[in-house]
């Protein structure tokens, strides 16, 4: 899994290279006039998609290692890990149009081929989602757990090592439908440049992924200084987690509604939805003040 999340890296950083060095340095020295926009900013998000890849698959890692080490199970399938992660080398690397849909200088055939790419991510990131919970349920029935949820009692729900990420794959629920809406052409163009995307990774990266790295901090740092976590260190992550699992859903929230009522996602004003006017009063309209 290390070694896949190293080569995507590695491929990944080729194209901030590019253009790096072929566009921003030679222009910087004066030796070119201008920079080739358009080419700049699709080498970028050839990096920038993959960028949040190796965030999100040290997080996988965490699920598909530690996590089952930790509720007293095992890994559901070592093959299936392996697998999940040979597919996000090939489908997550060169998916960077869904990125640029609104670019005009693009060819709609690549473009449509980027979406359908973009769709296969899905495929290992259900597989993901499979083999996690059929760990939690093997766990749960292996303690002696039967009936049809009831084995969701045989999880160490005080455990913050595991209360943590769990509640971040969850919030991986509506992050991975949001990136869908993100990634299909047409719906694209009602969201694209709004705070809706800004709201969309503060679900995948800053809810799941900084979830996720709590839960590993809570169990590496015991295992790694000798120290022990104790009762009062767990209840006190707990308290972490729940009130930074809250603050991010109405942070995100917040800007998914936004954005969709057309707030801009970096200016102070838009042109979409009809302009300055909406972003600022969205909310007002929106609670019918
Ligand atoms: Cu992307």
């Amino acid at each position: 899994m290390v070694v896949s999340n190293m080569i995507m890296w590695f491929i990944a950083t080729l194209g901030v290279a590019a253009t790096v060095l072929l566009q921003f340095i030679p222009w910087s020295l004066g030796y070119t006039a201008t920079i080739d926009v358009l080419l700049s900013r699709t080498l970028f998000w050839y990096f920038g998609h993959p960028l949040v890849y190796f965030w999100l698959l040290p997080a996988y890692m965490a699920w598909y290692a530690i996590i089952p080490k930790i509720i007293g199970g095992k890994i559901f399938s070592d093959s299936l890990a392996k697998f999940s992660f040979v597919l996000f080398i090939f489908f997550s690397i060169p998916v960077g149009l869904h990125h640029q849909f609104t670019e005009p200088g693009l060819d709609t055939t690549w473009k449509f081929i980027q979406t359908v790419l973009t769709f296969m991510v899905v495929i290992p990131s259900l597989m993901t989602a499979f083999s996690m919970f059929a760990a939690f349920e093997i766990t749960g029935r292996k303690k002696g757990y039967t009936g049809l949820f009831s084995w969701l009692k045989g999880l160490p729900w005080k455990d913050v090592r595991f209360l943590a990420p769990f509640i971040g794959m969850l919030s991986f629920v509506p992050g991975g439908v949001g990136g869908l809406i993100n990634a299909s052409y047409q719906l694209n163009t009602v969201v694209h440049n709004t705070i809706w995307v800004t709201g969309h990774f503060h679900l995948t990266v800053a809810t799941t992924v900084i979830l996720t790295f709590f839960g590993i901090s809570y169990w590496l740092i015991p295992h790694l200084t000798g120290r022990k976590l104790t009762k009062k260190m767990n209840n006190l992550g707990i308290v972490q987690t729940i009130f930074w699992a809250v603050g991010m859903l109405i942070m995100s929230g917040g800007m998914h509604i936004q954005g969709l009522l057309g707030g801009p996602r970096r200016s102070s004003y838009s042109e979409y939805a009809g302009g300055e006017q909406v972003a600022e009063w969205g909310w007002y309209k929106w609670l019918k003040l």
